[in-house]
Order: structure tokens, then sequence, then C-alpha cells
């Protein structure tokens, strides 16, 4: 391969929703440009894109993925995303890496969630995007009903550059608006040849149509090409072209294809049009990165070769004996084989051994890469998706990927209890290679969680841990942090008393409690006035009632939220020490507390559902089923559906988010918060209470 450029690079995310043919098209946009010398399949495994055991396995995308085709003099990196919710954090990483968006609309299904979704992430990144209908040649597709569903829900600004004839089995050529010609593709077509044809007879009225309202679009997005068309003058190819270019980087049109990727039927005028219409590296918006030792200034970063380096590391992919290997984006500078740069994200060294441009799996070595180009690297030691290589002269960090917060939440345990450590590791090193996959120790219920975007995403998570740490581990439904307190006031006496051959214990300590408000935790008060019980065993008495809360009276949570006061005891001369003392606190605090009205606490989760109104009633309705409450409606600012602001249990969410999207096919979308604990009712905390009469781990912390 030779070196290119930024100017000659052009870097496309390809996304979409899961099944609509993006990893089959990349594999088909590579292996049509003749960069890529074998047209691989997602069936048999070869295509170029998916080939981690767990991507072969599903058949379907789960990491994000490079190749590139050299077309036209140019090099178009096409990263192929995961099209399925559970892993839209690689499609993120994708699209940051990319100056342009490919997405793509199944024939058959139209817009879909994941193709909505990424729209939307690609117009608040601000790229151009460049839509295509796949799956042509599939059997009920229709390139009408696909261009009506983007232009209903995603932009009514979008506008054929290209139009199938034939669909489904039928698919046979595609009429080029631009070039005011037809593709006609022979059954057998091997790596996207076709004749090329004048219109035929049959279509003329049918290009007709759409070739007038692609001219019109163009010419409205550009005063004097409206003008001209106005009076009546031709506007030329590359006249359209290049308005149609400044078009979709404002965001104002957004041209539309048409592909078989699997027929490969398509693919060239793609490529081109791909060179054409994409922005190069060269010209992509110049982003504002933290720069210097603190981190304090702000640089401008432009993809130049002469600049200081600054690459984003937008993907690592762990391998246990390999290493990991490293994927970037270079926004400015450019790096050699063997370099040395700089992580400012963790301020340590790394060195660029084996260079490399990936091409799927295969990774092919290169002496140097230049500005706006994509790489990757082995076995940097220490950097994970999300850092910025740069140079210690000048340290520079990117904006991070902004990535979405973990939707689904559950426990893990190992399944062999010797693998605990490796479990933990493990689970760590995940997350280093995905970010939106998260793990914590939670003390109160003694518990490891993983968090992540949905049960999938969590299920894949696990077979990467078996098959890359070697160590199993099993996904439950996490306990809840419940809490006691009291809700009265109440005093009594603990007295601890125990003779045993010579020495005895003893203790005795009265004491009165109440309830503090939410959250104060736990207050202790001295009272003993007169010496009652010597000051040096009041702490003991503290320590006691201290221990004795944290095994609740109820159903063993720990007990917050209230005062403690001792205020009376007696002791023995001899007999009396901490220990005994500390006894002492111990059941004045299980006697007292019983008296003073126990009661338990929850988690309360705030969240806020956003549903197309179709749906409201029965988010509304779901919300109340889980004991929620609603705290308030609103219209949605981008005036697409309502946002429900509710409080429910946390006890009641889970996999919310699984249940949430099949409510609602999966358009409507949520967050939420911690909120606070709150007395539980009556009925729920008699569930609870009788549950953990069961659970011996409260019983034994
Ligand atoms: N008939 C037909 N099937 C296709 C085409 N492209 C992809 N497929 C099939 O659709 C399924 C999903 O394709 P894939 O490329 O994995 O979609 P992705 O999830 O968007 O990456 C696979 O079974 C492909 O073989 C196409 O152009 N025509
Ligand atoms: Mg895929």
């Amino acid at each position: 391969m030779r070196e290119y450029g930024s100017s000659e690079i052009r870097n496309v995310a390809v996304v979409g929703h899961g099944a609509s043919g993006k990893t089959t098209l990349v594999d088909a946009l590579a292996f049509a440009s003749g960069t890529s010398k074998r047209h691989g399949s997602v069936n048999d495994g070869s295509s170029l894109t998916d080939f981690a055991p767990e991507e072969l396995e599903r058949k379907y995308s789960i990491n994000v993925g490079c190749a590139y085709a050299e077309w036209m003099d140019a090099k178009i990196n096409l990263i192929d995303t995961p099209g399925y919710l559970d892993f839209q954090g690689d499609a993120i990483a994708g699209l940051a890496a990319a100056d342009g968006a490919l997405v793509v609309v199944s024939a058959t299904a139209g817009v879909e969630v994941g193709t909505e979704l990424m729209f939307r992430e690609a117009l608040a990144r601000r790229d151009p995007v460049l839509f295509v209908v796949s799956l042509i040649d599939k059997e009920h597709a229709s390139f009408d009903r696909a261009f009506e569903s983007i232009r209903e829900r995603l932009t009514n600004t979008v506008i054929p550059v290209e139009v199938p004839v034939g669909e489904g089995p039928g698919f046979h050529s595609i009429l080029n608006l631009f070039s005011r010609k037809a593709h006609v593709y022979k059954k057998g077509t091997k790596n996207g040849e076709y004749d090329e044809t004048d219109i035929p007879p049959e279509n003329q009225a049918q290009f007709d149509r759409y070739y007038q309202e692609l001219i019109e679009t163009i010419a409205t997005t550009d005063d004097s090409l409206l003008e001209r068309y106005l009076e009546g003058e031709e506007i030329g190819r590359d006249e359209a072209i290049a308005a149609m270019k400044e078009g979709m980087k404002r965001g104002e049109i957004f041209p539309l294809f048409c592909v078989s990727g699997e027929l490969t039927y398509g693919t060239r005028a793609l490529l081109t049009k791909l060179v054409e219409l994409m922005p190069s590296a060269y010209e992509m918006e110049e982003l504002h990165a933290l720069h210097g030792a603190e981190g304090d200034e702000t640089v401008e970063i432009h993809a130049k070769d002469d600049a200081p380096l600054s690459a984003l590391v937008f993907k690592t992919l762990t391998e246990p004996h390999v290493g990991d290997v490293s994927f970037f984006r270079i926004f400015s500078g450019s790096v050699m084989n063997g370099q040395e740069v700089f992580n400012a994200t963790r301020n340590t060294a790394e060195k660029l051994g084996h260079l490399s441009v990936p091409q799927g799996r295969d990774r092919t070595e290169v002496p140097r890469l230049r500005a706006g180009d994509v790489g990757c690297v082995a076995k940097l030691r220490n950097t994970h998706t999300n850092d910025t290589l740069s140079t210690r002269e000048h340290p520079v960090r990117l904006p991070d990927i902004r990535l979405p917060e973990p939707l689904v939440t559950l426990a893990v345990h190992a399944t062999s209890r010797n693998d605990e450590e490796k479990l933990q590791q493990g689970l760590h090193r995940l997350h280093d290679e995905d970010p939106t996959f998260q793990t914590h120790y939670n003390p109160e219920t003694h518990e490891t969680v993983v968090a992540g975007m949905g049960e999938r995403h969590l299920e894949v998570s696990m077979a990467k841990l078996r098959r890359k740490f070697g160590v199993s581990g099993e996904l439950t439904r996490p306990r809840i942090a419940y809490r006691e307190t009291i809700k009265g006031q109440g005093e009594g006496q603990g007295r601890h008393k125990k003779q045993t051959g010579g020495r005895g214990q003893f203790g005795d300590c009265w004491i009165r409690m109440a309830p503090l408000p939410r959250g104060e935790g736990y207050v202790f008060e001295n009272r003993i006035v007169g010496g009652a019980i010597p000051s040096k065993l009041i702490p003991a008495v503290d320590k006691g009632i201290q221990e004795a809360a944290a095994r609740g009276v109820i159903a063993g949570y720990p007990m917050v939220d209230f005062r403690a006061e001792c205020f009376d005891g007696s002791y023995h001369s001899v007999d009396s020490n901490e220990m005994s003392f500390k006894m002492a606190g111990i059941l004045a605090f299980k006697t007292v507390a019983a008296k003073c009205k126990p009661v338990l606490l929850e988690p309360l989760q705030e969240i806020t559902v956003r549903t197309p109104d179709q749906y409201l009633g029965d988010v509304m309705g779901d919300v109340s089923a889980r004991r929620g409450q609603i705290l308030g409606t609103e219209a949605s600012s981008d005036g697409r559906g309502t946002v429900v602001h509710a409080v429910i249990p946390e006890a009641e969410l889970h996999l919310y988010a699984t249940e949430l999207s099949s409510m609602t096919h999966g358009r409507a979308s949520f967050t939420a918060r911690f909120r606070g604990y709150e007395e539980m009712p009556i009925d729920a905390a008699q569930k609870v209470a009788a549950e953990s009469s069961k659970d011996e781990v409260f019983a034994e912390a």
C-alpha cells in the first residue's frame, strides 16, 4: 500500500441497525475496489470485519472493525460498527474515528431503532451522512418503502441519487442520476462490474421524476445554483456534486444510494460517491483538544503531517496471549513505525511497534502513517480505549468519546470459588477494551456487580471472559442494598453479666434511641453524669451499638439514621472491661431498636424515560405497576414524543431496559440515577424480611 495524505483519505463509519448488511457491504466495498483479495461472507465466517469468536458464533458484529478500500487515488477507511443497541458503545467509537457516516437501511425492514439512534448520533457530531438502502436483492425488498421510512422518521431532505430497477430477485440495474446512465448487472457479477447503458425507455419516466427532484433539491441548497436553475440553465454533474457535498457538510441534504452487498451490485458507484461526497480527513472540522502538562490550554487540531501528533485510541482488543491491539485515528501529525509516543491521558510513554493498517483481521505493517489515517499497533503497555497518543514535547488530550451510561446491572459470581481473583482481573480488562462494560464491588450487598447496555451485552461479556481469561462468571439478579431505620423513640437497658470461674464480665448500660432525618447516618451521645460508667468504657458501648446496627433488627440490613444516647448504667470495679460494655451495647441496641417501630428502607431511582407518544400510556401504566411515582411529563424538546420523570424503587427496575424496549419496540430510552432511600410499604417489606431469613449471607455478615 502506498502512503496516503489527509486530502486523499476518507474516514467513513458504516452504521445502522443490526442485520441491515453493514458488514457484508464493507467486505464488498473493499473487495470490489480490488484492495481486498477475497469476497468474504458473514454467513461462513469469512467477512473482513467480523472475526472475533463471539462474532463468528453469533453471526453479528460486536466490535468496531476496520477495513479500507483504495479507489480513485483515495483511501477509504471503512469503519464497520455493530448495530444492536447493546453494543452501541463501539458504534459511537466508530463515529468518533470517522469524518462521515454511511447509514445503512435495510430494504426489507426500513428505518429501525439502531438506524435512528446512529443517525441522530451522527447529526449530533455534525457529520455528513450518506444513506444507502441495502439488501435490494432480498425477497420483499422495497426501495421506495425504505426511502419513505427515512423521510418519515429521520429527515425529509433525503434525496435519491440512485434508483434500483427490479427489486428482490429481479434486481438487475441501478439508474444513476448523476451520470444519467443505467448500470446493468449480469448474473454472476463478482466484484461490482456492470455494463453502462442509456436509460432504458421503460425506465425513462421513473428516471425523469427522480432526476427532477434531485436537481431541484440540490439547487435549493445554493442561491446561485437556484437562480440558474430557475432560469432554465443546465446544472453540470461536477457542480451538482460539489453543491451536494457542501450541503451535506451543513447537514442540509442527505443523498440516498442503493446496493446489494452480497451481489456487489452498486458497490463501485458507492465507492466513487464516498470519495466525491465525503469530506477528506484534511477537511475535517478542527477539533479542540487540551494541551500542556496541566491540560489547561486549548489547542486546535488540524490534519497536517507537520503538526504535533495527536491520535485517539477508539478501540482496544484484549487478547491474553497476544497482548492488546489498539486502533487509533490520527487527527494531526504523522507517526513512524517504532516511534516512541506519549499517552497524555495516563502519563506513560509507549512504543508503536509493528505500526500497521488494519484490513479486518489482517494487519499490514507500514513504515509511516500520516495525518488523518487509521492505524493499529499491538502490545501497548497501558493504553486503553479513549486515550490520546501524542508526544512528550506536545502532550495533548483529545475530547473523550462520549459513551452512554450502562442500563442493566447484574451480579456476577465466579462459578468456581477459587477463581474470584481471576474473575476480578478479567472484569477489569473487559472494561479497558469496552468502557460501556462496568464493574464494581458493592460492599453493602457483598457482591460484585457488572453493568452494561443490555442483557445481551453482559452475556457476550461473560463469553469473552471465558475465552480470554479462562474464568466463568455466572450472572444473577443483584441483591438490593436495603437498609433499616426506626420511626419511634424508646429507651431500655443492655446488661451483660457472665461468671465463669475466676474473673467475670460485667457491663450495664441504658440507652435511648430516636430517629434522625434521612441521610444523617448515626450519632452517638454520651449523657452519663456522675460516673455511672467510667468514661473510658463508654466508647465500647458506642462500638457495640454500631456493630449490632450493622445487622439491623428486621431483615439483617444495616440500620441507619438514628441517634443513640447512653444516659445511665453501672459497672463492676474488677469485672468490667471494654468487651463487657461492648456486649452491653449490643444487647441494649437489640432491645431498644425493636421497640422503636423499625422499618425497612429501600433505594429509589429517579428515571427519565423518553418515549414516542403512542407508547406513553403503556409506559406510565408500567411505572405504576412497578410501585413508581410519576413526577411529571413534558413534551420532548426535539418534538419526538414525551419525557416522563418518575421515581421507582430499585428492586422494581430489574431488567427495566429489556422490558421497556420490548414494550415500545425499542423506541423508548431511559436514564436512571440514584435518588435516595425511602420507607418501604409494609407488604413489600414483609416479602423482603421473609426472603432474608433464607439468605445466610446477611445473617453471617
Ligand atoms: N440477500 C442479501 N442478503 C444480505 C445482503 N447483505 C447482507 N445480507 C445478509 O444479511 C445478514 C446480515 O448481514 P450483515 O452484513 O451481518 O449485517 P450487519 O449486522 O448490518 O453487519 C447476513 O445473513 C447476510 O448474509 C445482501 O445484499 N443481500
Ligand atoms: Mg455487522
